[in-house]
């Protein structure tokens, strides 16, 4: 038994005896996994699976049943009772809870450059310093803006835990995985904050960083991991752009690749100031279906980086079926506001065929609550973006990696919603 659904209302499918063959669901002309890839995967990590063929029959638990077993069906009903109670979920089980320690935020603004990128651009550079119980931990973050505008303009915030504080800006430029110039042309504003600078990406019994400053003496099982903490300083570098009038603070997309693409979808669900939320090739722990155990795993995520998500979650390795969420959840939590999930082709270790399914069960919540998506039950072919209402997906040729040709997609979808 699997449940799958249509354009409106999860619809469960029973086929006693008979197992799905989810492949041949993506229909004829969509993206199928390349056998050869398939091979070449398998080969290289034996136990991990990669074959459609071999993922286990699941249910999704249901996204408009609440705790009480109320039928959600009304934009209240979502609002009041089902979204918190969605949200609980994920903060109790898998990225943890936000302490509440009382702390002070001041910002910085270390310089402007109203002459950057050959006068097309002003750029600002700005502390951002959190101070709790007579501590302080400072990090940073990077904006520009087209000169030309004269009002604020839509900015993408992209969360970056690879990048140091020393690496040039002006390096930044001319990279593919932060096309500033690209944007600029288009119109758009790019901010860029260094994650492991507010928490390092490593398992460290969350003594440094923004923990060490804001966590209780002994930490609960479901206190906020480091991908929760990099989700909190994007709301922080929030703080800060909604004060910035060269931004239009209605018109900010948060970002992120890989475990930054984990974290982008969980930084637009608790904070909905995020009007837009893309998760490139964020995989298992992000937009990829736990259930489907296709690429990593909830264990494998859970023993790798054990810093990343709450403790709670360990609970779930190897029993994701008893997981109270599946990702299609979380996608749900972004709606209305606009969402973009994107794979690559060699991406199997993300499963793109579970984050498309995930998107897909996710449709429903965009609809009951106003803004009409409807994307095919099938994938798309490779490199065809899709783009319904407030949702978009594409899937890329080649590696795991963040592109200018995804950017350019991010931009196609952000003119469609915004311009
Ligand atoms: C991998 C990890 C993935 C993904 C990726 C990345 O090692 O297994 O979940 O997050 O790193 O962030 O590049």
């Amino acid at each position: 038994m699997k449940i799958i659904s249509n354009s409106g209302i999860a619809v469960a499918l029973f086929l006693i005896g008979t197992k799905i063959n989810s492949a041949s669901a993506q229909g004829d002309n969509g993206w199928h996994a390349n056998t050869i890839t398939v091979e070449k995967l398998s080969k290289e990590r034996p136990g991990i699976n990669y074959s459609e063929e071999k993922v286990p029959a699941y249910n999704l638990p249901e996204i408009f049943t609440s705790h009480n077993g109320v039928k959600v069906n009304s934009v209240d009903l979502w609002n009041k009772t089902r979204r918190p109670e969605i949200i609980e979920l994920f903060r109790k089980n898998v990225y943890g809870r936000i302490p509440e320690t009382p702390y002070q935020k001041k910002f910085k603004i270390v310089s402007i450059d109203k002459h950057a990128m050959g006068g097309t651009a002003t750029q600002k550079e700005v502390d951002i310093i959190i101070e709790a119980m007579g501590k302080s931990l400072t990090f940073h973050l990077t904006l520009f803006t087209p000169n030309d505008v004269k009002n604020g303009v839509p900015v993408f915030l992209l969360i970056d835990p690879w990048r140091s504080d020393t690496d040039s800006p002006h390096w930044k430029q001319k990279d593919e995985y932060w096309p500033v110039k690209e944007a600029i042309k288009r119109g758009y504003g790019m901010a860029v904050f260094n994650s492991s600078d507010l928490d390092p990406d490593n398992f460290d019994n969350f003594k440094n960083g923004i923990h060490g400053l804001l966590d209780q003496k002994i930490r609960p099982d479901d206190a906020w991991g480091t991908l929760a903490a990099w989700a909190w300083g994007a709301s922080r570098c929030m703080d800060y752009l909604v004060t910035d009038k060269d931004v239009a603070s209605d018109k900010v997309a948060v970002v992120g690749h890989s475990r930054a693409g984990k974290t982008s979808l969980w930084a637009g669900a608790e904070d909905t100031r995020f009007a837009m939320v893309v998760s490139n090739e964020s995989g298992a722990g992000g937009a990829a279906l736990a259930r489907r155990r296709l690429g990593e795993t909830v264990e494998r995520l859970n023993t790798i980086f054990p810093h990343w998500f709450c403790s709670n979650y360990k609970k779930y390795n190897n029993k994701e079926d008893s997981l109270p969420v599946d990702m299609h959840m979380l996608l749900g939590l972004i709606a209305p506001r606009a969402l973009y999930i994107d794979c690559a082709d060699e991406d199997l270790w993300g499963d793109p065929h579970g984050s498309y399914i995930s998107l897909y069960n996710a449709v429903p919540v965009f609809n009951l609550l106003g803004v009409n998506s409807d994307i095919p039950e099938s994938m798309p072919p490779l490199n065809k973006q899709v783009i319904s209402g407030r949702v978009a997906f594409h899937i890329r040729d080649g590696a795991h990696n963040l592109l200018l040709r995804d950017w350019n997609w991010f931009m196609d979808f952000a003119d469609k919603v915004w311009k």
